[in-house]
């Protein structure tokens, strides 16, 4: 059975969220000023509630069907790792393309919560689609995310106005591999790329004696399933091993202010015709998600 690949459709396709009518409805969305100054600080902000009990529960049933590899909209996928772990003993399912494949998956790009939120973070300017991505712990064996910043495997597009939102599907906490910051590594600059599900603690051999203090002390940013947490794209942050007995997943949004352009002439994702270096990240695949100056 052929599966409707949900590129070309921008906007909500089913009912989980509601699109608002009135500025005022979009109001209601907005970020606290202490949760802006606390992102600027400190380059991370948790605890945004995006997802109601019924939309996580739709949205892990989706991520349920689509682990499958068999599953019929499979060659929709980015990239796709059933294990993406180094390590033998434990594994870490990741993805890339999901809004492609299943309503839930694909209307979150489009929930008014994350929007308003996104736009504020990024300066109160119009949020453009960059990717998405799918993280499952599994229990007891759930691999490890290597400390990173996002932006060290993005530097494809330019300039840096890029952010994340991570959104939760279980609780997530310290014993099941929550994320971990390190708060106001945003301002450190770009450090080395490392191998995503490698080594956790690798990117320390590149941090300098100030910095390795202030990695000492990592903030741990235990979130309930269906709140989010949004990162600078330059934010210090891994997560650890999960080692308790329920799975732990979660889906993130990648976007970047609209203007960002592309800075390379190759393919920038798996399957997704090329934009030339200089050229700005836009079409099909580059959606404007948002502009705030319409609503
Ligand atoms: O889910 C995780 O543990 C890693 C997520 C991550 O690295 C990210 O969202 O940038």
């Amino acid at each position: 059975m052929a599966v409707r690949d949900l590129s070309s459709v921008h906007k909500l396709v089913s009912d989980l969220f509601q699109w608002p009518r009135s500025t005022g409805e979009w109001e209601q969305y907005r970020l606290k000023d202490e949760q802006l100054d606390f992102f600027h600080k400190n380059g991370f902000v948790s605890g945004i509630k995006l997802l109601d009990e019924k939309q996580v529960e739709k949205i892990k049933n989706e991520l349920g069907e689509i682990a499958d590899p068999w599953h019929p909209g499979h060659e929709l996928f980015y990239e796709f790792h059933s294990n993406e772990s180094i390590d033998p003993s434990t594994i870490l399912f990741h993805a890339l393309g999901a809004w492609r494949i299943t309503d839930g998956l694909h209307d979150v790009l489009w929930n008014p919560r994350f929007l308003v939120a996104a736009s504020q973070l990024l300066g109160n300017v119009p949020v453009r689609f960059w990717h998405d991505q799918l993280f499952w712990k599994p229990p007891k064996q759930g691999g490890v995310v290597a400390w990173h910043q996002d932006y060290s495997y993005w530097t494809r597009t330019r300039p840096v106005a890029h952010l994340t939102c991570w959104c939760g599907l279980d609780d997530s906490t310290r014993e099941n591999g929550c994320l971990q910051y390190i708060p106001g590594s945003h301002q450190w600059g770009l450090l080395p790329k490392p191998v995503i599900a490698g080594e956790l603690q690798g990117i320390k051999d590149f941090l300098n004696d100030e910095q390795k203090k202030q990695f000492e002390h990592p903030q741990y940013a235990e979130v309930k399933a269906g709140e989010a947490i949004f990162h600078h794209s330059l934010t210090l942050h891994g997560s650890g091993a999960n080692t308790s007995s329920k799975p732990r997943r979660a889906f993130v949004i990648n976007v970047f202010a609209d203007g960002v352009v592309s800075d390379s002439d190759e393919p920038l994702l798996e399957g997704v015709p090329a934009i030339s270096k200089g050229e700005k990240m836009q079409g099909r695949f580059f959606p404007l998600l948002f502009d705030p100056a319409n609503q």
